[in-house]
């Protein structure tokens, strides 16, 4: 497909999509939960429905009236088993969670995915799942999807120390750890999206966190709640980074999540010189409108604690610091190799496609800025975030450019390039 170019400035309001990551914790929550459980602005992508598709393969009545979903919560022993092999599409969230789940659920079932999920890590959240006493097994012997999840009534609970940051590895065993009979303490690398965290409240349960710790005690019963998604700031980010780096830009993004542990973008940019004001915020729902300008950017450094509360934009920061005065280093990120693609390589090779002047190091990205980008044909290898950075790319690239599977963009955002067009034409006011 041929890219949308633009270098006259990008105007207009644009309503973020809604969170994936709590669109699915809110399947998740709900089916497990007693009672109803009502969300609006659920994320309609193929990730999430995904999620969506499992948990009705598992016995959970979901209702769609097109604007809020119903869901007819199981309680927690309610799942139901199926002998057909589970099908989570390019979704780590959904198969790492319904691992946490279905460890707590007395029968088996098997979860597998698309080519790149098939090759994504799953030991670490195999090996604490069965010190917890779940069977699990991936395909052929190694850790790698289907995996078979082999349930009991009878799970332990766990005191862990984290080798990875990774919400979705605390997020399995804290579904797990609902499950059991004790006290489960989990110890994190570093804080992570902590959705998992505060949807356990939410939802009527007990958890403690206190600083890197995290205690909680089962079994619990959780009750049907209305969940509210917020905007994604990870779908929000591309146009953040846009707004900062086609001339003349403003753009204004509504509903904006803004839950502290997925921030660290906004961190990084005003370090760099961005022009980002919070027009207004609605500290309830963790949300806010932000108004982004174009303006000039020095380099940075990114690492350490930050990593995990900006993992899913680097990519699009990348992009940033290629536009940035000096030379921008992030380390500390070798998470990325294991995401939908290994995005360090990934958006190294691609970038550089186009004039960028980007290395990849073991754990991240050395970037020389400012590099005026020209045309090129690139690809998003399949990966919904390295598509979208590289839309973003082609808005101030020299030339055309082709970008090689496009559809990859529905994982997460399925009108991305229809947003994208409408703040072209200044018109920028989406669903
Ligand atoms: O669900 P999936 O495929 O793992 O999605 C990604 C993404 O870019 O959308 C990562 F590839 O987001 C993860 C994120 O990187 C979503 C997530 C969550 O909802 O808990 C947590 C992060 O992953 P991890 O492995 O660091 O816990």
């Amino acid at each position: 497909m041929e890219l949308l170019q633009n270098q006259r400035g990008l105007k207009g309001t644009l309503h973020v999509p809604a969170d994936k990551s709590i669109s699915h914790r809110s399947i998740m929550f709900g089916a497990l939960a007693d009672g109803t459980t009502t969300i609006k602005n659920f994320l309609r992508a193929e990730d999430c429905l995904s999620t969506l598709h499992a948990f009705e393969k598992l016995g959970v009545l979901i209702e769609d009236d097109g604007e809020t979903l119903t869901v007819h919560g199981k309680g927690k022993k309610g799942l139901t088993a199926t002998t057909e092999a589970i099908n989570v599409g390019n979704s780590g969230t959904t198969i790492r969670l319904m691992m946490g789940i279905l460890a707590g659920q007395p029968f088996e079932t098997t979860l597998y995915g698309d080519a790149s999920l098939n090759k994504r890590p799953m030991n670490r959240v195999m090996v604490p799942l069965r010190q917890m006493g779940a069977e699990l097994s991936g395909a052929n012997d190694t850790e790698f999807p289907p995996i078979t999840i082999r349930g009991t009534d009878e799970l332990q609970p766990i005191h862990y120390e984290m080798p990875v940051a990774s919400a979705q590895v605390k997020s399995a065993i804290l579904f797990a750890a609902l499950q059991t009979k004790g006290t489960s303490t989990i110890i994190e690398k570093e804080p992570s999206r902590n959705h998992t965290e505060e949807m356990i409240r939410q939802f009527g349960g007990q958890i403690d966190v206190e600083g890197k710790k995290i205690t909680l005690t089962g079994p619990q019963t959780l009750t049907g709640q209305t969940v509210v998604v917020p905007g994604d700031i990870s779908s929000a980010a591309f146009f953040l980074v846009a707004g900062a780096i086609v001339p003349d830009s403003e753009i204004i993004l509504s509903n904006v999540g803004v839950n502290p542990t997925r921030t660290g973008i906004l961190e990084v940019m005003e370090a760099m010189g961005a022009d980002i004001e919070t027009l207004s915020s609605d500290p309830v729902n963790q949300a806010a409108d932000l108004k982004i300008k174009h303006s000039t950017l020095k380099a940075t450094t990114i690492s350490g604690a930050i990593i995990p509360r900006l993992i899913d934009e680097l990519p699009i920061i990348a992009l940033l610091a290629t536009q940035a005065q000096g030379t921008t280093i992030i380390k500390d990120a070798e998470e990325l190799k294991v995401k939908e693609t290994n995005r360090i390589d990934a958006t190294a090779e691609e970038l550089r496609k186009m004039g960028a002047k980007i290395e990849a190091t073991e754990d991240g990205l050395i970037i020389h800025g400012p590099t005026p980008l020209h045309g090129a044909e690139v690809s998003s290898r399949g990966d919904h975030r390295i598509g979208m950075m590289l839309q973003v790319a082609a808005l101030i690239a020299d030339g055309r450019c082709k970008l090689d599977n496009p559809e990859a963009v529905a994982i997460s955002y399925p009108h991305f390039f229809a947003d994208i067009e409408n703040l072209i034409e200044g018109a920028g006011i989406n669903g």
